[in-house]
């Protein structure tokens, strides 16, 4: 009897704190909106600690960043912090869940503006993020002379936004791997599909290295494409690498095509530098984008100017 009622006493006292904290919680979540509303100063920069957070290091979004971060003097002692993409999207959840600011860099095709319903891409004046950008196919050089089904193939292939998003939300809603995603895409789509192989002859195990980058989108374009080239009859692999590391293979014929080069800003270090080397496909999706992104409850921030410097 006595350890029930103990417990009934616990269970009251936790109940209390709960209200109480809930009841803080809010308290101060109205003054901020009272600050902001007022119109007083408040500091989103050290609010979120001057620091964009970013995704993996081998990414071109994070070069591009870089950039900004040197380009913008209102970014001046700004950091990018860098770790994975799944991080980022967790700490965007987060902030999200308490509204608190902060500021990611993003990009489309993804499905982080269908999971949050209320983002927005900031202004930016100096176009270090350009305006939309396009994914090429790149081939290695020769590929066409040794292996022209696969490279017309790869050729033919282009799509939409809104398909290459189709795979990434249900694979990243239901859990499944985007292959199996990928493969019922092919079964579902035979009017595009025998687009991209008019005139691809059927062909007998020839190998064909697909180069490619570690992200959703384009681990649903690889796989789409592989897939269409297996029921060709070639042996395909998907090498998923740094960007830099994707370049490279495709210039130096490691690496036979690649369909996941962001252009005309997001790789064009990268495209330069390998420009000699590689044969240009072009673009397999045009509509793509990236920069720098904020939650909506942040109404004071609209362009990448907004941002205080440190
Ligand atoms: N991304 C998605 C890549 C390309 C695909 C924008 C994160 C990047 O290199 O930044």
């Amino acid at each position: 009897m006595l350890k029930n009622s103990n417990k009934q006493l616990f269970l009251i006292t936790g109940m209390l704190l709960v209200l109480f904290l809930a009841a803080c919680g809010s308290g101060s979540d109205s003054e901020e909106n009272t600050e902001e509303s007022s119109g007083s100063s408040v500091n989103v920069g050290e609010e979120v600690d001057y620091t964009i957070t970013g995704i993996e290091p081998g990414a071109g979004i994070t070069v591009t960043t870089e950039k900004a971060i040197e380009e913008y003097e209102n970014l001046d002692g700004w950091q990018l912090e860098q770790s994975s993409t799944a991080a980022m999207v967790t700490e965007l959840e987060e902030a999200i869940n308490n509204e608190e600011p902060i500021v990611v860099t993003g990009w489309n095709p993804h499905w982080m503006f269908t999971k949050f319903d209320n983002l927005k891409y900031l202004e930016d004046p100096k176009g270090v993020y350009g305006e939309v950008e396009e994914i090429k196919s790149l081939a290695r050089k020769g590929l066409e002379e040794e292996k022209p089904n696969a490279y017309k193939l790869i050729d033919q292939f282009n799509w939409s936004v809104e398909d290459m998003e189709s795979i990434m939300y249900e694979s990243s809603d239901s859990g499944e791997e985007i292959s199996a995603v990928a493969h019922r895409w092919v079964e579902d789509n035979p009017d595009k599909v025998s687009e991209w192989t008019k005139g691809v002859e059927d062909v007998d195990g020839v190998a064909i290295e697909l180069v490619s980058t570690p992200w959703d989108s384009e681990r649903a374009s690889a796989n789409v494409v592989a897939e269409v080239l297996r029921q060709k009859g070639f042996e395909v692999t998907i090498t998923p690498v740094d960007v830099a590391v994707m370049f490279e293979a495709v210039a130096n014929g490691d690496g036979d095509a690649t369909l996941a080069a962001w252009m005309p800003q997001t790789h064009a270090d990268f495209y330069e530098d390998h420009k000699d080397n590689f044969v240009d496909l072009g673009a397999n999706l045009e509509g793509a984008k990236i920069g720098l992104v904020v939650p909506e409850y942040m109404e004071d921030v609209n362009s990448i100017e907004d941002i205080q410097a440190k």
